[in-house]
């Protein structure tokens, strides 16, 4: 409720939040799985809307690399369980490295990863029932959305007006996201086209390319069917090769200034046979026709636009992996957190 206060803001994040984050002039973010997804898509919020730099590695890789480090800067872990090995790992080899600070984006107050950092910001998204992460991923959105809006009221970097009317969009999020539920009948029917499908590959663009990203591995993760992200930009230097009719491509496409640059890549898989299955703004423009399944969304402020379009993503993986008879809540060869 006093989401607008700016004290409050920052104060979410602790005590010595705002002295830190006065003298912060980078952001390096770590995570793994879906929650490096999260992170991928702070980069976009933190560049694009405060113009402070950001850069996102996993933290399978990150640890075991000699990182030069960039004077004042932030280093953030996202992590649902707080108990992920890697990023556990990263953490400790962060300290004395140089950074600024720790923070941690996490939703388990009593994990090794809140207990070791400098600053928490918990998610509060509850216990996740299934092993693979949905509504920690929605959380993480919000918090590092708050994240962006705390450090660009720090250092004025925000557009006027644009952060009352985030504070007023995140008000009113729960119940749009309800409406973006209520669509479930219409993934449920996509589903079907998935059913004896063994290779499928997501698109997006912009902020939308992480979104992607996470909606191909909750279909791999549950469903078990081999899943490809790409830059929808990058389809043209080389993964083309790879569709055809028995490809289904799917994509998200919110009203943004890449949506042009997103239709003509659309056009160049239609134009070889491939399915496509689009979850569009209904001002995208986009229509049902041959081979192209269009499921229309609600409209969404652009910014929070990758927190709507996860959802259709998080319940076409639901449906497809019913479907198939997969466990959705116990997959094959995957942990909760992964500690080793
Ligand atoms: C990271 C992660 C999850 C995934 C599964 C295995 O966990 O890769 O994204 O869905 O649960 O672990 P965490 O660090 O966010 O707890």
């Amino acid at each position: 409720g006093r989401l607008g206060d700016a004290q409050v803001l920052v104060e979410a994040f602790g005590p010595q939040a705002a002295e830190l984050f006065a003298k912060v002039r980078n952001v390096q973010i770590i995570a793994c799985g879906t929650s490096y997804h999260a992170g991928m898509v702070a980069r976009y919020w933190l560049e694009g809307l405060t113009g402070i730099p950001c850069q996102v590695e996993v933290a399978s890789e990150f640890r075991y690399r000699k990182v030069a480090v960039q004077p004042d800067s932030l280093f953030v872990t996202i992590s649902q369980s707080g108990e992920t090995a890697d990023t556990l790992a990263a953490l400790r080899n962060a300290k004395g490295a140089g950074y600024l600070a720790s923070l941690a984006i996490c939703n388990v107050a009593t994990s090794s990863l809140v207990r070791e950092s400098d600053l928490t910001l918990l998610t509060n998204a509850g216990p996740e029932i299934g092993v693979a992460s949905t509504k920690a991923f929605t959380t993480q959105l919000v918090g590092l959305l708050l994240l962006t809006l705390a450090l660009g009221q720090v250092h004025k970097r925000l557009a006027p007006g644009l952060e009352a009317e985030l504070v007023e969009e995140l008000r009113r999020l729960p119940s749009r996201l309800g409406e973006v539920l209520s669509m479930e009948k219409a993934v449920e029917k996509v589903a079907e086209l998935f059913a004896e499908k063994h290779h499928t590959l997501f698109l997006g663009r912009g902020v939308q390319y992480p979104v992607a990203m996470e909606g191909a591995l909750k279909l791999k993760e549950i469903s078990y069917i081999h899943a490809e992200a790409y830059p929808a930009g990058e389809l043209k230097h080389g993964p083309l090769a790879l569709v055809d009719s028995d490809m289904p491509v799917v994509t998200v496409a919110p009203n943004d200034e890449l949506l042009e640059k997103l239709k003509s890549n659309l056009q160049e898989v239609r134009a070889r046979g491939g399915q496509l299955i689009v979850f569009a703004a209904e001002q995208a423009g986009l229509e049902d026709g041959e081979g192209t399944h269009v499921v229309s969304m609600p409209h969404c402020h652009e910014v929070l636009a990758p927190i709507y379009y996860t959802l259709p993503l998080q319940l076409l993986s639901y449906y497809v992996a019913v479907l198939r008879g997969t466990d959705v809540d116990q997959p094959r060869n995957l942990a909760k957190s992964v500690t080793v």
